[in-house]
């Protein structure tokens, strides 16, 4: 590794709009520590980034000091819950640029907030022979609940074709909608690949030809770029706090309100309803409607902080810094004839995201994986439960690094050096 940034260097890039890395990593303790003796390079942030300290602190503050159950008590500590549980949901909301707290719900993540679209919104309005579209380069989460839902309804699932590049074909997506089609669902980011969809662009092919909602999932996009849901024009937007320096166990999905009112929900229990009787139930209103049970508080209350944490680094300079590992691990991967970039550089018209997706010549990914972690480098290796996308790439799996805003040159080069070590073994 090299030696820290002197204060002056540190004072330049400030000046310059870049990221004080070194100072943001001390806020993550996780990544202060050895594994199997060297310091451990984590690269793996597309399955689930790590928390910084103000996040674990929100979440062990919560329960220890005001801890109750949310929207059932009037008791000084249940009414603190409630409090800073909506006051998450409004960060959340102003986040991704909602135009009211309601139309967020809080899930369980990305999954479950897809699962609800399919459910709720999707289920009530399919007929035998209606078109769900998706994408080639969907993760399993936006393939499966559009499965259940078609097999339920008589409907069908296409998928819009993928160039050999990895961008998303368009003028074929433009051709695969029509009347039939009532749900486009697409990824804002590929995990696998990291290309960036125009999503605006998506929305308004689907506009022009079919009354078909525009579903998004933003697992990938919220941590890396600035969202903002009405200037994308879609109608659902989903995503998970553990990808986004919050907690596990929480998410949400952004729903445009007049379609959210129209749901009915998909969960039925405690605090979803305004009258019960043996006969019938009478739902409340959005977003109550859809969380249904005791939530997930002090998750809520964490991921709340983290937006704010991403807030004042400010989602640009995060970008620019992750776009600059990316541009930093290309051209030394260039130089590596044995390694197969998948999807990079862009062939088309779509960015990327700081995803690598490797195929090595001569060695397995789980293989390589394990190397890379008896260096310390933690990497994702398999399919990335983007099998289908797999299959279109005509391979099995794949080694993924994915970088966050903590990541840095050194770590690049440390991934090379174990990339090198990988060859060295399977020659
Ligand atoms: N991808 C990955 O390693 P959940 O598990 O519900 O938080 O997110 C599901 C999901 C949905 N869409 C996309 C684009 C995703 O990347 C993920 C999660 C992880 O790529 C775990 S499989």
């Amino acid at each position: 590794m090299t030696a820290p940034a002197s204060l002056a260097e540190r004072e330049r890039l400030a000046a310059a709009g870049a990221l004080d890395v070194e100072r943001l990593r001390a806020s993550f303790p996780i990544l202060d520590q050895e594994v199997h003796g060297h310091s451990l390079v984590y690269l793996d942030n597309a399955a689930s980034s790590q928390r910084p300290e103000a996040v674990i602190e929100a979440v062990s503050d919560c329960y220890r000091t005001y801890y109750a159950n949310a929207h059932r008590g009037v008791h000084a500590l249940s009414e603190r819950s409630t409090d800073e549980y909506e006051a998450a949901r409004g960060k959340v909301a102003r986040f991704v640029g909602a135009g009211k707290d309601s139309e967020i719900v809080f899930t369980r993540g990305t999954t479950e907030s897809l699962n609800l679209v399919a459910q709720s919104y999707a289920r009530p309005r399919l007929l035998p022979g209606d078109e769900v579209l998706l994408t080639e380069m969907e993760h399993h989460s936006n393939i499966v609940p559009w499965q259940l839902v078609c097999e339920q309804t008589g409907a069908r699932v296409r998928a819009a074709p993928i160039t050999d590049g990895g961008d998303l074909d368009l003028a074929a997506m433009a051709g695969l909608i029509g009347e039939r089609t009532r749900v486009v669902a697409v990824a804002h980011v590929s995990n696998a690949l990291g290309t960036v969809n125009d999503v605006a662009a998506v929305a308004r092919l689907v506009r022009d030809r079919s009354d078909a909602a525009v579903v998004v999932d933003g697992a990938q996009a919220v941590p890396h770029m600035q969202v903002d849901v009405s200037a994308l024009g879609c109608d659902f937007y989903a995503f998970s706090g553990h990808k986004m320096y919050g907690p596990g166990g929480i998410g949400a999905l952004w729903g445009r309100g007049e379609l959210l009112a129209s749901m009915p929900p998909y969960h039925g229990g405690g605090a979803m309803i305004t009258r019960v009787t043996f006969e019938r139930t009478e739902y409340t209103v959005p977003p109550h409607r859809f969380e249904a049970g005791t939530p997930s508080i002090a998750p809520a209350i964490g991921l709340g902080v983290a937006v704010e944490f991403l807030e004042s680094l400010g989602l640009e300079r995060i970008e620019r810094h992750e776009q600059a590992l990316l541009s930093h691990s290309l051209e030394q991967l260039n130089d590596l004839p044995w390694v197969q970039v998948l999807g990079q550089p862009p062939g088309g018209e779509s960015p990327r995201a700081a995803v690598l997706s490797l195929v090595i010549d001569g060695a397995h990914p789980h293989d390589a994986a394990t190397i890379l972690d008896e260096q310390g480098i933690a990497i994702r290796a398999g399919h990335h439960c983007a099998q289908p996308l797999m299959e279109r790439l005509g391979v099995p799996a794949t080694v993924r690094a994915s970088f966050g805003m903590y990541n840095t040159h050194e770590e690049v080069d440390r991934l090379i050096s174990g990339l090198h070590e990988v060859r060295r073994i399977f020659g």
